[in-house]
């Protein structure tokens, strides 16, 4: 038997691996405008699915595959705010999504709230994904304060069932989109978004398809995507290698709610250029440790790519957040709607 082991080349062991099938469905106008960016960059080993009630803009996106949703219903004339509609739509589709979702094992779900087919249809979607077994990753943006009550409030509630339906749900919200990228065009403002989120997902994709020097595999994510409770994603790209950069990259990024304390699982993951040193490595590494649980699982990996230059991006994926330490995000937009005083109430991020 030993023999037979050790007389393996690289080919006849890579027969043993099968890669993990990873999908990206954006849902709605934001979800699939992200879509698009995703695409364009071209992501080896994952495909895209644009999924709209509204065939206009499903014209207007790029992906492997489009889907009218409930075209019986609404004729590909988009769900004009109702996400009763969109609920339904998806609904009505059962069986074409379950041909889309075939046997993927990782499953992204990319949605804007406060409209009406992504806040209906993709909670939806991720419980269907999720029924199947895969493991869903949601991603969900809610509109900013300006747009309306009405619509924040639909946000929140699509928030909260699209939170249930999926194993772990990043949170996103325009409204700090105000802070960042003020005088930004709407568009170019949007863009930052999308560029956020395709990073994320990018770098989340890229740990279970590229091998890495400190690998990371699909179990690994799986398990601290499983671990459950509160789960958040942190990401920041510096542009230089010192740890304080890096570190200010991670944690100051103003479109993140950065807090973890006391998590009680974590996946780090860090792509450098190849001249990143062990030392600036275990330095980013000891201050993101340091607010973790004591008894954490920990899983973190590293990449080296000579692209990045002095380069180094950073994801975090932590979960089992106490309740204690954090409230619900979800709470906190809660609170927000119902004050009169609105802006004196802290954002998420
Ligand atoms: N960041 C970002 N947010 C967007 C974008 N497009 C729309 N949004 C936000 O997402 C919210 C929901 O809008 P859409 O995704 O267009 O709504 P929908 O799901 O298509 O809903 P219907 O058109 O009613 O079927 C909006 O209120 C905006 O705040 C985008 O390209 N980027
Ligand atoms: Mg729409």
């Amino acid at each position: 038997m030993m023999d037979r082991l050790e007389s393996f080349d690289n080919d006849e062991l890579m027969q043993f691996v099968k890669e993990p099938r990873i999908q990206m469905l954006g849902i709605g106008g934001a979800g699939n405008n992200i879509l698009t960016r995703l695409y364009r960059r071209g992501l080896e080993g994952v495909q895209t699915v644009a999924i709209n009630t509204d065939a206009m803009h499903l014209n207007e996106c790029q992906a492997h595959h489009k889907l009218v949703l409930g075209a019986d219903s609404t004729r590909g004339r988009g769900a004009g705010g109702n996400p009763g509609v969109g609920r339904m739509a998806a609904e009505a589709d059962h069986e074409r999504i379950a041909k889309i979702l075939d046997d993927n094992d990782l499953t992204f779900v990319i949605a804007g709230m406060g409209g009406g087919t992504g806040t209906g249809a993709a909670p939806v979607i991720a419980r269907q994904a999720r029924q199947a077994g895969q493991l869903v990753v949601g991603v969900a943006i809610m509109p900013f304060e300006a747009e309306g009550d009405g619509k924040r409030a639909a946000g929140v509630d699509g928030m909260r069932d699209f939170k249930a339906a999926c194993n772990s749900l990043i949170e996103l919200d325009n409204e700090n989109l105000n802070k960042l990228a003020p005088d930004y065009p709407i568009k170019r403002a949007f863009g930052v978004m999308s560029d956020l989120v395709v990073d994320i997902v990018q770098e989340l994709a890229q740990i279970v398809t590229e091998p890495s020097t400190i690998n990371v595999d699909f179990a690994d994510l799986k398990r601290i995507i499983e671990a459950g409770g509160i789960a958040k994603v942190l990401y920041g790209e510096s542009d230089n290698s010192a740890p304080g950069s890096v570190l200010d990259a991670v944690l100051g990024n103003p479109l993140l709610d950065t807090r973890y304390k006391g998590a009680e699982a974590m996946l780090l993951h860090v792509t450098a250029g190849s001249d990143f040193s062990l030392n600036n490595c275990h330095e980013v590494l000891a201050a993101l440790k340091f607010d973790l649980s004591e008894d954490v699982n920990l899983i973190w990996g590293l990449r080296t790519d000579d692209q990045l230059g002095n380069r180094v991006k950073v994801v975090l994926l932590v979960s089992a957040i106490p309740n204690s330490e954090e409230d619900l995000d979800i709470e906190r937009f809660d609170e927000v709607i119902a004050s009169p005083l609105g802006d004196a109430i802290p954002m998420v991020g």
